[in-house]
């Protein structure tokens, strides 16, 4: 039988959504059947470029406007704006009863999250927030190898995210914000240490800014303890100078009671066992056609992280990064900042 088409609409024509926007044609192409029907940007450029380029007539500049032109006819919005617009966008959705897509960092608070989390659910739509970086194939290889037991309990993991790549230039609200690499970036990397071992249940973190064009930090080092007694090592840097950066990949160490786990740069994941030996896999992504590098890896999370959304959708099934899981990687960023300004382990809050 013919599936249902699931009909969304895009608020937030920026530099990200250019990605989603084309995750979800591919979808589409792929017959999985879902379709953006609608767009929305404050900006009439922005939106003006977005509808030529993907072919969507339906373009508002409000989107309230948007929202009363298609009621009841949206099964869902993909919200891909900065942080400071999400706590009037959810609200707005929620009430119009769609299911609900954000891009991090949410809300910009723990309050806000809460606020939103709340809202959603009264209004019995879902939210799930756009945390793309656990849908990276090699940081995904990774995961499950670890979850499959195959190196037994882990005891020891670290997440180190180096790189000098110039993200000011797209994205050059970054070069503004006073809070910059833990809120920007290390939100994934701890989103990455939250799938591997589990909730955490103190860090401690320092920071530092070397780049003096910059508002905020660009060198967070923090180091955690998992509820499971398993400590992990969370690094993140733009300053750091390397011949073959690894812009956007993630490498990861996991020390297991029974073996150990190495995802190398480029994609080479190490299963080492106990007995000296060790298994290479290769845990390249598949580059979607329209991917570019060195963008390939988030690229193709995107799609990955879009698919299972729309099969959970489908499922009616909660997804992995729904609000109340992504507000206990909101308060990691949020205890790495207090734990950086006063020097002290910290105890983050959890959703309850
Ligand atoms: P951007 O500034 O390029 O785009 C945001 C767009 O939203 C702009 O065109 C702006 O006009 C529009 N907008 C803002 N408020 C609006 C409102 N109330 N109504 C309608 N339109 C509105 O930003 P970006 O670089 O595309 O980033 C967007 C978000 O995506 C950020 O939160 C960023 O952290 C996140 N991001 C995520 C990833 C990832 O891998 N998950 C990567 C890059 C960026
Ligand atoms: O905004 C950031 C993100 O979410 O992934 C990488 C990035 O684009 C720059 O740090």
């Amino acid at each position: 039988t013919q599936q249902r088409t699931v009909r969304g609409a895009l608020i937030g024509c920026g530099f990200f959504a250019e990605n989603q926007m084309r995750a979800w044609r591919d979808l589409h192409e792929m017959g999985k059947g879902v379709e953006i029907v609608a767009l929305c940007d404050r900006d009439p450029q922005r939106l003006a470029y977005f509808r030529d380029l993907f072919g969507v007539e339906a373009a508002y500049t409000e989107a309230e406007t948007l929202f009363a032109a298609f009621a009841g006819e949206l099964d869902f919005v993909d919200i891909a704006t900065t942080t400071p617009s999400h706590a009037a966008l959810v609200p707005l959705a929620a009430r119009h009863g769609v299911d609900i897509i954000c891009q991090k960092p949410f809300a910009g608070s723990l309050e806000n999250a809460s606020r939103l989390i709340a809202q959603c659910s009264a209004s019995r739509v879902s939210l799930g927030i756009h945390e793309n970086f656990r849908w990276q194939h090699a940081v995904r290889q990774t995961i499950e190898t670890l979850r499959s037991g195959r190196i037994g309990r882990p005891f020891f993991g670290r997440i180190s995210y180096r790189s000098g790549f110039d993200v000011y230039a797209a994205q050059p609200y970054l070069a503004r914000a006073e809070r910059f690499i833990l809120e920007d970036l290390g939100i994934h990397v701890l989103d990455i240490a939250r799938a591997l071992f589990g909730e955490v249940a103190r860090l401690s973190c320092e920071t530092t800014r070397i780049n003096a064009a910059i508002a905020g930090e660009d060198v967070a080092t923090l180091m955690l303890q998992h509820d499971d007694g398993i400590t992990s090592v969370v690094d993140c840097s733009y300053a750091t100078r390397l011949a073959d950066d690894p812009f956007p990949q993630s490498l990861i160490e996991v020390d297991g009671v029974h073996g150990s786990l190495r995802l190398r740069q480029d994609f080479v994941l190490e299963i080492h066992d106990t007995g000296g030996h060790c298994v290479v896999q290769t845990v390249r992504p598949e580059p979607p056609a329209w991917s570019e590098s060195p963008w390939v890896p988030i690229q193709a999370s995107v799609l990955a992280f879009q698919a299972d959304w729309l099969e959970a959708y489908r499922q009616n099934r909660p997804i992995e990064t729904r609000g109340e899981d992504n507000y206990n990687t909101l308060a990691l960023v949020e205890a790495a900042y207090e734990a950086a300004a006063t020097h002290q382990s910290v105890i983050p809050e959890r959703w309850n």
